[in-house]
Formats: structure tokens, C-alpha cells, sequence
């Protein structure tokens, strides 16, 4: 964060805080039960805000004939959707080829990220692999080495699971207060995908694993040779090697042929291009787990093998890239809640910067470590909001503030930023992203 930025952060926080204190009571009445009052309100905006000649007149789409069978062989989005993709932030990497984009939360509803939108992190490029060409070898404390080609794995027992998948660095760049004005960076690190792989297990079983077979280190076919120990527990109990996502062929992003999926942990885990795991009686402390993905502690100390992503939620909608533009009363507020420990047992939402808060409707399905979609439907009065989600998982374990992290914690982390995020929804209904203390 540049001074400048932080200046402006810290000033407008300020502000708001003497904002906070002398509007009173702020924000809009939670609808209780019935909506039917002001479903009539949202019905005449609508009238009002598309011309007549839309129902009477015959339009463009309804007069020719549009696209044939033949024109799209495999499909896209609407051409209206051109906002729903994946972005990245200038000054966050130097180099593309080792950097991050973000999933577009703000566009999306239900659980499911769609492939072609999911958040991509890669270290050294997206390695194009032809699955003909692509080996995975097991070796190490195993009584058989093994060497599988794609058709090997495909003649191992497959399953369908639900995860998502949280970079630990996300929302890392607000710990020190709020700086990216919207949900797709500041919570963006994460996607939620249908995996079908082969337990891990079984392969293990197949290769056979020594007495003081303790550890695993999965490498990546990238350049970057990406490195990770994993405790053998971890691998035996839920761990997948995935060669699908959403019922397609994982995409080249994704790791294709086939990656590691490590459910409800960090996603530098979660090896993309695998191609290799050697078993060992110990963790190896690679890069990834020593000068990345620990956790700097004020006192110098740093914690280490910070693995489980802990119960973190967001509202995706209103944010500051989905404003509210339709004026006062109905108002759907959404947005997605996970832990990596379970399944979420509760949402809560608040409008007034935490002090008041109602249980949202948690919708289905809802999987462990998967992410969950939440809905509250309000009648908004117009007026300035301070909009916040807490999520919490069917462990107890409640989502903290980000002062409660920072107690913890200090303030030289990056990584594992689970804090409440609030927006502050403005009386036109533009959103911003900002910290109340
Ligand atoms: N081989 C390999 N695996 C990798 C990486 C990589 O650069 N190379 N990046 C890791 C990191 S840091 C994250 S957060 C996830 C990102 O997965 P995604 O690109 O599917 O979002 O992949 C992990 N697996
Ligand atoms: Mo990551």
C-alpha cells in the first residue's frame, strides 16, 4: 500500500467512525416475514425504468433469425456479460506469468464458480500438457513404486465432491485497513467447483506405504515445480486427485490433467500439473511453507503450517462493483460464507456496522467445505447502510472481526485474513469498501 493510499484509508475510516457516532440509529428496517408490502413498489419501478415501446414494439431479436446449431460448438456467456470476468490488480505481481487474478463474486449467484471464472494462481505460467504425455509417479517409503498414465487413473473407483478452494492470501492485502473497493479483490481468491477424482488413499493402498510413511510431498509438472509437505492423516482422510471440474476436463488453468485436492486447507496446497508424490517420515520445509504461507507474528515468531482455512464470509451484492441502483424498499442482500472445517450452520447480517444483527436465510445445497450461498431480504428506507456478514460453521467457530484478528495476530500478516468485511452502502446507493472500529 502506497502512503497516499493509506492516508486516504485511514482519513475516511476516521470519518466514518464520527459519521457512525452522529447519524444514530443508521440503515433500513429488516422486512419480518412478508415482502408483499413493498413487492408492489419494486414492481413500478420496473415500469418506470423501461420504456413502453419494449412491450409494444417488435424488436430487433424477435424479427431475424439469430445464431444457428452450428455457431457456437462449444458455448459462451451472453454477450451482456462482458463484466463477469476475471481481473487482476496492476501493482500487485511484476510479471503476469507469476500472479494472481480474481473470481468476479460480485456477478455471481448460487455456489457454483463457473470454470472459465475462476481465480487463477500460478507461480511460473500455464504449463499445456497433453494428457498422452503426462505421467504421475509415487515413490519414496512405498513398497511399489508407480507410474500412471491418464488411463491408468481412470481405471481407479471415482467420486463427485463440492469444495472450494481459498488462496491463504486472500483478502490479504486489507489487513492493515480497507483498500480494494470491491469483493472480487478482496475476496476473490476463492472458487467453488464440482471436483471427480480418485481418492488419494486409494492410489496410496496401491503403491503401499512403508511403516513411517508420515508425509507427503506433492510436486507440480510447472516450472515452478510447486512444493507442499502434507500429513499423511490429511491425505488418507478426504484428499482427491481431481482430472474434472463441473463435469469437464479440468481447464489448462485449473492444472490440467489432473491436480490435488486438499479440502478446506490453504489452496497453495492443492498442486496443479501433479506429477509427482514422494512419501517421506517428515515435512521437507520447502519455499512455499518457510518464506511463504507462514504467518509473521509481532514478536518476530512465525507460525507455521497454517493449513485449514477457517470460517470467512462476505456480501457479494450490494459491493462497490454492484451498487444499489434501484432506489429504496425491496432489497435482496447476498452473499457466500465457508469454512474449512465443515459446513456453515448460520449467517448473520448486519446493516448497522455490527450492532444489531439478523440470522440471513442459508440456502442450499450445502456441502462441507464448500462454499455457502446466504440471502437477506430486506425493505430498504434509503438510507446509509453498514453492511456486514458474520458467518459461523457447524464446529462454533465464529467469524472474527478484523480487530480481533489483528489482537491476535499483529499487523505484519498477509495470509489467513478470515475478518468481517464491511460496505458502506451510501443513500444513492453506491457502495464502498471501508473499516469501522
Ligand atoms: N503446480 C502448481 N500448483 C499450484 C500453484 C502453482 O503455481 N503451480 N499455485 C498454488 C496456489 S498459491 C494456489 S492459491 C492455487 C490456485 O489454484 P487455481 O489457480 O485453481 O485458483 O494453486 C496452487 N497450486
Ligand atoms: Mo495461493
Amino acid at each position: 500500500m502506497t502512503d497516499g493510499k493509506k492516508q486516504a484509508s485511514l482519513s475516511r475510516r476516521a470519518a466514518l467512525k464520527k459519521g457512525l457516532l452522529a447519524s444514530g440509529s443508521v440503515g433500513a428496517s429488516i422486512a419480518t416475514g412478508s415482502l408483499l408490502s413493498s413487492s408492489a413498489q419494486a414492481a413500478s419501478h420496473a415500469t418506470q425504468s423501461q420504456p413502453e415501446k419494449l412491450i409494444t414494439e417488435v424488436q430487433d431479436w424477435n424479427k431475424y433469425l439469430g445464431d444457428g446449431v452450428d455457431a457456437r460448438p462449444y458455448g459462451r456467456p451472453s454477450q451482456f456479460e462482458g463484466d463477469a470476468v476475471r481481473r487482476s490488480v496492476a501493482w500487485l505481481t511484476a510479471d503476469p506469468k507469476s500472479s494472481v487474478n480474481f473470481t468476479p463474486l460480485h456477478k455471481l449467484d448460487g455456489i457454483i464458480t463457473p470454470s472459465g471464472l475462476c481465480f487463477e494462481r500460478h507461480h511460473g505460467g500455464i504449463a499445456e500438457i497433453s494428457p498422452d504425455d503426462h505421467r504421475f509417479m509415487i515413490n519414496g517409503l512405498v513398497d511399489n513404486p508407480l507410474v500412471f498414465t491418464m488411463q491408468d487413473l481412470a481405471r481407479f473407483p471415482r467420486e463427485n465432491r463440492v469444495y472450494f478452494l481459498e488462496c491463504a492470501a486472500n483478502s490479504g492485502m486489507e489487513w492493515r485497513g480497507a483498500q480494494l473497493n470491491g469483493c472480487q479483490f478482496t475476496h476473490g481468491m476463492v472458487h467453488n467447483v464440482m471436483y471427480t477424482g480418485v481418492r488419494l488413499s486409494h492410489l496410496l493402498k496401491e503403491a503401499g506405504l512403508k511403516s513411517n510413511a508420515k508425509w507427503l510431498l506433492p510436486e507440480g509438472a510447472d516450472p515452478s515445480h510447486m512444493t507442499r509437505s502434507i500429513p499423511m492423516e490429511k491425505a488418507l482422510d478426504d484428499c482427491l486427485i481431481a482430472t474434472h471440474m463441473n463435469g469437464e476436463a479440468l481447464r489448462p488453468e485449473q492444472g490440467y490433467p489432473m491436480r490435488l485436492v486438499v479440502p478446506g486447507w490453504e489452496g497453495n496446497m492443492w498442486v496443479k500439473w501433479l506429477r509427482r508424490i514422494e512419501v517421506g517420515d517428515k515435512p521437507w520445509h520447502q519455499r512455499e511453507e518457510t518464506s511463504k504461507y507462514t504467518d509473521l507474528l509481532e514478536d518476530g515468531l512465525a507460525r507455521r503450517f497454517t493449513w485449514e482455512m477457517e470460517v470467512k464470509s462476505v456480501v457479494t451484492s450490494p459491493s462497490p462493483q454492484a451498487p444499489v441502483n434501484h432506489g429504496r424498499g425491496q432489497l435482496v442482500i447476498t452473499g457466500l460464507a465457508w469454512s474449512g472445517l465443515g459446513k456453515i450452520k448460520r449467517v448473520d447480517v448486519s446493516i448497522d456496522g455490527g450492532r444489531n444483527w439478523t440470522t440471513a436465510r442459508l440456502d442450499e445445497p450445502s456441502f462441507s467445505k464448500s462454499v455457502h450461498r446466504f440471502y437477506l431480504d430486506i425493505n430498504w428506507d434509503g438510507k446509509e447502510m453498514f453492511l456486514q456478514s458474520r458467518a459461523i460453521d457447524e464446529l462454533g467457530h465464529v467469524q472474527p472481526t478484523k480487530n480481533q484478528l489483528r489482537a491476535a495476530r499483529g499487523l505484519n500478516s498477509i495470509y489467513h485474513n478470515n475478518g468481517i468485511q464491511t460496505w458502506h452502502v451510501r443513500n444513492d446507493g453506491s457502495v464502498e469498501n471501508v473499516e469501522i472500529s
